[in-house]
This record gives C-alpha cells, sequence and structure tokens, in this order.
C-alpha cells in the first residue's frame, strides 16, 4: 500500500468528518492508497495543537503556506471558510499538491473558474466534498435512473430545510456563525444548503437549463461578533426556485433556516413516466419507490431499506439490515477519490463538475435580483 500523506486546513466541523474519513477509509475498502494523516493548519496555535494530538495528526501548521511549501504533503484539504477556497486551493494547484475542496467549490462563478483552470493547467486530481451522492440510497437512486427505470423524467422537488438562526440575538460571523457572514459564505442557505442539493440534481437529472427564484432575508441586522457592532445581515435567509433541466422535467427547490422543527431536512422526489423515487436525509439509509409496472393489486410504495451488499458500497459494512450513518458518506467519498487516482479516473464532483452547481446558484441569486428568469451558464472550455 502507498502511503498519500494529508496536509488538512480547517479544524471545524468538515475537518473533524474529513479526518474521520481519512482514519477510517482504509479499514473498509481495499485501496492502493493509505492515507496519512501528517498535518493539520489553522491559526490558533493551542487549538490546532490540540485537533492534531486528538485526531493523531502528526505535526501541525498555523500558516497555510508553509503547510503548501512542505515536500512531505501529497494531498490539500481544504476545510476552511469559502472565503479562503480560492486562494489556498490556486496556490495548492500552483505547489503540485491533490486537493480536496470543501463545498461549496467558491463563493461564485468567476472565482470557481479561476480554480478550475489552476488544478487543470497543474494537472493534479481534485473533488469537491458533496457528501451526499455517496449515500448509499441516493447512490442507488442513481442506479434506478440510469437504468431507465423511471423513464422520462418529468419532475425534479427538493427541499434543504433548518430553523437554527430564528433568534434575533444570534450574532454573524466568527467561529460556527461565519455562514451568516455574507464577506465570508458567499451567499446564505443558496450555497451553504442548496449548493448540496443542486449537486445531487445534476448528478441525478442532468443539466440546469433556466431557473426563477426568490430571496429573502427574515432578520436584517445582527452584532458581528469579530467587529462587536450590529451590522447589515447580507446572506439569504431562505430561497425558494423553479427550475427547468434540459431533460425537459421541471422543478422546485426550497431552503431556508427559518423551517421551525426541521433540523436538517434534506429531501428529493423525482417523477418518471413509469416510477417515482423519493429519499430524505432524516431516513438516510432508506430509498422510497413507486413503481407504476407492478401489478395493480400490490402497487403502492417501497420502503427500500438499502443495507444489503448488492447495494451501493454497503458491502463493506456490516451485514444486512445494519444501517450506517451521515459520517459514512465521507468515507465512501474519499475511497472513490483514491480509486479514482489509483486509476487515473477521476472521481466526481471534479472542481469543473461543482463549477455547474456555482453556475445554478448564481443564476439563483441573479434571479432573486432581476425578478427574472435567468440562463445559467454553461460550463467553460
Ligand atoms: C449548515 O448547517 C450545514 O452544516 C452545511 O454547511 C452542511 O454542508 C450540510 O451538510 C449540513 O448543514
Amino acid at each position: 500500500m502507498k502511503e498519500l500523506n494529508i496536509g488538512l486546513i480547517g479544524y471545524g466541523f468538515m475537518g473533524r468528518a474529513h479526518s474521520n474519513a481519512f482514519r477510517k477509509v482504509g479499514n473498509f475498502f481495499d485501496l492502493e492508497y493509505q492515507p496519512v494523516l501528517k498535518a493539520v493548519c489553522g491559526r490558533d496555535v493551542e487549538k490546532v495543537k490540540g485537533f492534531a494530538a486528538k485526531w493523531g495528526y502528526e505535526s501541525f501548521e498555523t500558516d497555510w503556506r508553509r503547510l503548501l511549501a512542505r515536500e512531505d504533503i501529497d494531498l490539500v484539504d481544504i476545510a476552511c471558510p469559502n472565503d479562503m477556497h480560492k486562494e489556498i486551493a490556486i496556490a495548492a494547484a500552483k505547489a503540485g499538491k491533490m486537493i480536496l475542496c470543501e463545498k461549496p467549490l467558491s463563493m461564485n462563478g468567476p472565482e470557481g473558474v479561476k480554480m478550475v483552470q489552476a488544478v487543470e493547467k497543474a494537472g493534479v486530481p481534485n473533488m469537491v466534498w458533496y457528501n451526499y451522492r455517496r449515500v448509499p440510497a441516493v447512490a442507488l437512486a442513481k442506479q434506478l435512473i440510469d437504468e431507465g427505470r423511471l423513464g422520462r423524467i418529468f419532475h425534479y422537488r427538493a427541499k434543504f430545510l433548518q430553523d437554527w438562526t430564528i433568534s434575533e440575538d444570534l450574532p454573524q460571523g466568527g467561529a460556527g456563525l461565519w455562514r451568516l457572514d455574507v464577506k465570508v459564505a458567499g451567499s446564505g442557505v443558496t450555497g451553504d444548503l442548496l449548493a448540496h442539493c443542486i449537486d445531487t440534481a445534476i448528478w441525478l437529472n442532468g443539466s440546469f437549463e433556466t431557473v426563477t427564484a426568490m430571496t429573502e432575508t427574515f432578520i436584517k441586522r445582527r452584532k458581528h461578533n469579530l467587529t462587536g457592532k450590529v451590522e447589515k445581515v447580507g446572506i439569504d435567509d431562505a430561497c425558494a426556485f423553479l427550475a427547468r433541466f434540459q431533460n425537459g422535467s421541471l422543478a422546485t427547490f426550497e431552503s431556508t433556516r427559518y423551517a421551525r422543527g426541521h433540523k436538517a431536512l434534506n429531501t428529493f422526489e423525482i417523477n418518471g413516466e413509469h416510477a417515482s423515487i423519493a429519499w430524505d436525509l432524516h431516513d438516510l439509509h432508506r430509498l422510497q419507490y413507486f413503481d407504476h409496472r407492478d401489478e395493480g393489486r400490490v402497487r403502492g410504495w417501497r420502503s427500500i431499506h438499502v443495507t444489503d451488499g448488492d447495494q451501493p458500497y454497503m458491502g463493506k459494512w456490516w451485514v444486512p439490515g445494519l444501517q450506517i450513518g451521515y459520517e459514512h458518506s465521507f468515507v465512501h467519498q474519499v475511497a472513490d477519490f483514491l480509486e479514482g487516482v489509483a486509476k487515473g479516473k477521476p472521481a466526481s464532483p471534479t472542481f469543473r463538475d461543482a463549477l455547474e452547481t456555482q453556475y445554478v446558484c448564481d443564476a439563483v441569486l441573479k434571479s432573486a435580483r432581476t425578478h427574472r428568469w435567468e440562463k445559467v451558464a454553461r460550463a467553460i472550455k
């Protein structure tokens, strides 16, 4: 087994999710490459030191440029806030490192273009952590669609609902709350939550054609944790949009952090001419499937418990009936990436793939401003 030295930048929620995946992947998947937790980087020396000790990183850095300059780092994993993705990714590409980048790829499309150009010019393997594609039930949905079981697709319906920002007293900015600061996050629920739904939709249903959107910022001013002042809120708290796909299907997407009672209700439903499928993150190991070709007397929605060895990824885990969870989607994504590196065949979503999601987000936010239908930009050459 060849060792692949990881340099992680950022040690928040995603730093933990990725580290956990790097640690576990070799125990469950037979791979040519074994990730080695070489170094973690963060600005606060005490915190980064503590993280390194807790997660088993051999060393730590407090300046990401020093991490990139190290010859013993093969892969840079960008798990810090969105406003830093571009600069780090471009520098990492120039340094010849493989790159994994937390979603969304960038603050906006133009930034994403520069990142795609940098990794493609350097010829370094790259991928963006849109982890929900690797939930076994979602991967099973992809198989069923690709086998043509649904037939022509008429409708795609997606939601990502949360309720954690309803209080007016919640500040914006700083650790944990940078998602509410537009200068750091780029946008609100569109880039943070709908980007997941859009990525999954592109994967399952193909490219978008046009969108029309509305957004709202319910709480207009919040105290900023870093300045101590009450400042304007620039993010979209909620976003709903309609879309037309290139395959002719019609779609609705909705996301908010103001849906009381919903913690992370990420769902999709797809209606085709023969069959429909539905998935829900709160019940992530199940795929709902309805097939009109079933005998009428017993026709109905099937709730498929996706835990069998012949279902995506499940042969690597326990025995039939025993489910896995959220963290495993990250393990699967690392496994697919490492397999891709070994075979010289990139695993999706690459930076180029993720740029498509960025273009959809840009069109959605533009439409919310113009109140018009907007065309989604095509990929760069
Ligand atoms: C926001 O609350 C968040 O943590 C997103 O940033 C993640 O991408 C999503 O998977 C869960 O919700």
